[in-house]
């Protein structure tokens, strides 16, 4: 599926790997305040130091280049572009403007997201995503990242990941901010669709000629079984997993029953009249990150009994149920499906003709064993190698897709699970900060070339 114009890349993400969190006029986000707080991050990891990329970033584009990759997706620091207060902090801009020329220099396209979770912590303060403030210094903020590298910069990506900076930050606490309410979860997630919307604007008001996308964990979610009412159950998953994004932003209107089947957790006050026309912005591109898929039946409890049952949830939905995946599993527990890619893609292609789209990330943690002879990470091969057959199927079918990018390049900090779970191509050794490519850094490098 080679051809000039298709991306194939390797993503990361700034609180992720940056480290130097106090440098360089950087204000904190609510990931620093999450991961500094005890209990909230596997083994008390934080990301103050992470892959150091904030003093290294020299040697990873090297490694990106070695790569082959003919682009790179990364996220801006909110707190790096935008000082406490309120301000443009020109060494940040000054890092990611160094950062890009480098990557412009090896011939690979920055492909850039404004807001990868890292929250500043002071906007949290102010109500955070609850607050519908939230999303106009969203905005002010991307109008300044757009102006100061928008002349090389082409790709932009408003969110990664709505889902989970709504669902997991204010349903399940298991992110940053840490809620557990399922009625702020949706809040947050209209003012997270808010924010992309006045995003796209902002973007193309300091740049006209700009690509501009949004990524979504679009979840790939089945019925366990084929009685009426677990397919039933796994609609109502995919609208609060997938269509509360893709509705607004690419048809203008909630998915019909949302609002009704979540009237229970939240009346939607927060919907003001021209918030989805603000949503609706015209996208050149859609990234989809995939990992597995997910299969639901239908069960008698509603999302109040679930929750005294079980705790929090990300799920805000009454009488479901997940059945626990089977098959072999990642290191994070995930089923590996990639069939599942392509049924995804192909249904994104069905309900939004022409509308590009590329895979914004995939790829695998895997427990990595280090031998005198390498890391051989096999796991990681085949399950890259099937996705990318995966997504080699859907364009056969007649998907746009535009794009792929392994997560990760790096090993990195792995959100709650701190550094205890391995994504990348090339190994980090967090004590000495060694970079050491995998197996599967050849195997992408050689695939990619084909
Ligand atoms: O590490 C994350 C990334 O930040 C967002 N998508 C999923 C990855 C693996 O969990």
């Amino acid at each position: 599926m080679q051809t000039d114009s298709f991306r194939w890349g390797a993503a990361t993400a700034s609180y992720q790997i940056e480290g130097a969190v106090r440098e360089g006029g950087r204000q904190p986000s609510i990931w620093d305040t999450f991961s500094h707080t005890p209990g909230r991050v596997a083994g008390g990891d934080n990301g103050d130091v992470a892959c150091d990329h904030y003093h290294r970033w020299e040697r990873d584009v090297e490694l990106l280049g070695d790569l082959g990759v003919n682009a790179y997706r990364f996220s801006l620091a909110w707190g790096r572009i935008i000082d406490a207060a309120g301000r443009p902090n020109q060494a940040g801009i000054d890092f990611y403007s160094r950062l890009v020329d480098a990557l412009l220099a090896h011939g690979i396209a920055p492909v850039v997201t404004l807001y990868h979770w890292d929250l500043p912590q002071i906007l949290d303060d102010a109500g955070g995503w609850l607050n519908r403030d939230t999303a106009h210094r969203f905005a002010d903020y991307a109008a300044v990242a757009v102006a100061a590298l928008g002349d090389r910069v082409h790709d932009w990506t408003t969110l990664n990941e709505p889902w989970c900076s709504s669902f997991l930050g204010y349903g399940a606490g298991v992110h940053a901010p840490g809620h557990t309410n399922p009625g702020q979860a949706l809040r947050a997630a209209h003012h997270l669709n808010l924010a992309h919307g006045l995003g796209v604007l902002a973007i193309r008001s300091e740049c006209a000629g700009a690509s501009v996308s949004v990524v979504c964990n679009l979840h790939a979610i089945f019925g366990a079984s084929d009685p009426p009412a677990d397919l039933a159950a796994a609609e109502r998953v995919r609208r609060i997993g997938n269509d509360i994004w893709t509705g607004p932003m690419l048809d203008g209107q909630y998915p019909a029953g949302l609002m009704d089947e979540t009237a229970a957790y939240s009346d939607w006050s927060f919907v003001q009249d021209d918030d989805l026309g603000t949503i609706h912005q015209p996208l050149d591109a859609f990234g989809v990150n995939f990992y597995s898929s997910s299969q639901v039946f239908a069960d008698n409890r509603t999302l109040t009994q679930r929750i005294a049952d079980d705790g929090p949830t990300c799920w805000v939905a009454d009488n479901v149920g997940f059945r626990a995946p089977g098959g072999p599993l990642t290191a994070m527990g995930w089923n590996i499906d990639p069939s599942a890619l392509t049924w995804l893609l192909e249904d994104f292609a069905a309900r939004w003709p022409g509308l590009p789209v590329f895979v914004s990330e995939n790829g695998a943690a895997f427990d990595d064993a280090v031998t005198p002879t390498g890391i051989h990470d096999q796991a990681r091969i085949d399950y890259i190698d099937a996705h990318i057959q995966a997504v080699e199927a859907a364009m056969a079918a007649g998907v746009p897709v535009t794009g792929y990018f392994v997560w990760s390049l790096l090993d990195n900090f792995e959100w709650a699970f701190g550094f205890s779970r391995r994504f990348g191509l090339v190994r980090v050794d967090y004590d000495t900060q060694q970079r050491t490519p995998k197996d599967s850094f050849a195997w992408y490098k050689q695939r990619i070339s084909r």
